[in-house]
């Protein structure tokens, strides 16, 4: 008797303080005057059904925004702040960067190197090695990485001509997939590959592995994003056939390449390059040190996973949106047309520079969908928010939903509309300059944005040259394609026809 007695009184009091301790966690944003979303137990604001899905969260959040320049919720039992004020995003982004350039994400470098990348590094190791890959990716680069990729968009124009002697109703999403696994493939890794050719092939194969949606992985995100937990039960986001393939192939390429004198002009040689030799900062001051071979293949794994699937996403709502809006398909394949006719017919680096029109729609498709919905900080100090008496406290987590803001009707009037001439450049100059967050911004942007852009142009005017693009009774014509939620916003499959001209 005595001991269900004591078992009794033991669970009345874990629960007392469990529920104490949630309580005391839940009263932080009201205790400090900001306004909040109430939290539910245990998982705060995050969703049971889908804890990976921030929308619902973004949504309701951003409908409180007139209050105060930005907004508290719970992720578990983290205090969370999401902006909504662009001026505030402007100083937690550029202006203040210095106490916010950590995304506070517990890695766990130990167990799983490959995820000691750049997204995910704080500190002085990001520091150092945003330093020494900045040079990988100027324009000066992409002009020699630029023949690799019209190169695999040829092979790629040549195949989807052949897939469409059989069909003409196909599943966009996942040939351009393909290319842009092709494209990745062929500059980070120097394996040369045919995706669409060969449905086995193995880059597209391990491209779906790694973002194939699991609960157990969205899990392991947010955790990883939001607490030590993580880092502590040495949870691990990427299993082990994963980490093998890419420490395999990156080690596999460098010995290649090492042993036979072999030189690309890729990222990979770029990689290649700092793994051996010592590197100086850009003030010319401090050395730094050499890459490891695991260092080298986190970065060529973050290169793939960050480089295939938004740009993909990019090039397949650019179709969705130009097989819905003829005129502008018509406009823009009149555009590469001429530009093309005016460089001997081909696709030139500086044709694909003077296709302004080409631009302003990938800009377009980037505000209406943008491929990551959220940006993310974390304060390094109690940071004192301007024109407030709010004190954002050390160690909290800063997050911008730009999705909701590149979708409110007081920066982009009729939101839903596909507009390009939005991105006019005198247009774009009247904006404030947060209005358009797709690769983020401040020191802390996307490092690829230049070769995103420069794939996902060169893709779309081979596309659009050779074929037109039209919907088909499988393509969802909703108000808005509704993307899977997240950090990555995305859809398994769309439907178009394409037909050859
Ligand atoms: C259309 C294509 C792309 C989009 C929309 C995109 C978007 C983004 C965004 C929003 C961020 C976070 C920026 C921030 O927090 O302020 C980011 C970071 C990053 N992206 Fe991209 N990206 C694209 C293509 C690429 C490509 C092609 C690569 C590599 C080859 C790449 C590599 C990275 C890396 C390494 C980071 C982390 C940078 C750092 O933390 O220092 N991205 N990207
Ligand atoms: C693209 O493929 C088609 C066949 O579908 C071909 O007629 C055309 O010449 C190709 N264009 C280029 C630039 O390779
Ligand atoms: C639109 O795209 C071009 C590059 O094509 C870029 O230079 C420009 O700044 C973009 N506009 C905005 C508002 O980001
Ligand atoms: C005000 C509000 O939206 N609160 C929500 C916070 O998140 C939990 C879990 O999704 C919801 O149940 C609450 O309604």
């Amino acid at each position: 008797m005595e001991f269900f007695t004591s078992v009794i009184w033991l669970t009345v009091i874990l629960l007392g303080v469990v529920y104490f301790y949630f309580r005391r966690k839940y009263s932080y944003w009201k205790n400090r005057g900001v306004p909040y979303i109430e939290p539910t137990f245990p998982l705060g604001n995050l969703s049971r059904k889908n804890i990976g899905n921030l929308r619902e969260v973004f949504e309701k959040v951003y409908n409180m925004r007139e209050k105060c320049p930005f907004v508290g919720a719970y992720f578990v039992v983290k205090p969370v702040a999401i902006a909504t004020d662009l001026d505030f995003i402007k100083d937690v982004l550029v202006k203040d960067f210095n106490n916010f350039h950590g995304r506070g994400i517990h890695i766990n470098e130990k167990d799983s190197p490959l995820s000691a990348h750049l997204f995910a590094l704080d500190g002085p190791k990001w520091r150092s090695l945003r330093m020494k890959l900045s040079p990988t990716f100027t324009s000066g680069k992409m002009k020699y990485m630029f023949p690799s990729i019209v190169g695999v968009s040829e092979q790629f124009n040549q195949t989807l001509g052949e897939i469409l002697h059989d069909q003409s109703d196909i599943d966009v999403k996942e040939i351009l997939s393909c290319f842009t696994t092709d494209v990745i493939g062929t500059c980070a890794f120097g394996v040369e590959c045919n995706s669409l050719k060969d449905p086995n092939a193995v880059f597209r194969e391990y491209g779906r592995k790694v973002l194939k949606p699991s609960k157990l992985r969205s899990i392991a995100l947010v955790l990883a994003r939001t607490s030590k937990l993580a880092a502590t039960l040495r949870l691990s986001v990427f299993g082990k056939d994963i980490t093998n393939f890419f420490i395999g192939i990156v080690r596999q390429t460098i010995e290649h390449r090492e042993k036979n004198n072999v030189k690309r002009n890729d990222f990979m040689d770029l990689l290649i390059d700092l793994k051996n030799n010592d590197t100086l900062d850009e003030d010319k001051k401090i050395k730094l040190e050499k890459l490891t071979l695991e260092q080298v293949a986190a970065q060529a794994f973050v290169f793939f996973v960050a480089g295939f699937e938004t740009s993909s996403t990019t090039m397949m709502f650019a179709l969705y949106e130009l097989a819905l809006n003829q005129e502008i398909q018509d406009k823009l394949r009149t555009e590469i047309n001429t530009v093309c006719a005016k460089h001997g017919g081909r696709l030139t680096y500086e044709a694909m520079n003077d296709m302004v029109y080409l631009g302003q729609v990938v800009n377009e498709t980037l505000r209406k969908h943008p491929p990551v919905v959220v940006l993310q900080r974390v304060a390094q100090d109690d940071y004192k928010v301007a024109n407030t008496k709010l004190v954002i406290e050390k160690g909290t987590t800063v997050m911008v939903p730009t999705y909701q803001i590149q979708h409110d009707e007081r920066y982009y009037p009729n939101p839903e509309k596909f507009d390009p001439d939005r991105f006019l450049p005198e247009v774009c100059k009247s904006r404030h300059p947060m209005t358009f967050l797709s690769f983020g911004d401040g020191p802390r942007n996307c490092i690829g944005l230049r070769f995103g852009r420069l794939q996902s142009r060169v893709g779309l005017a081979m596309l659009l040259k050779n074929y037109r693009f039209e919907p088909s009774e499988k393509t969802p014509i909703p108000k808005k394609l509704l993307p899977r939620g997240g950090i990555l916003a995305s859809v398994d499959r769309l439907h178009l026809k394409i037909i050859k001209i």
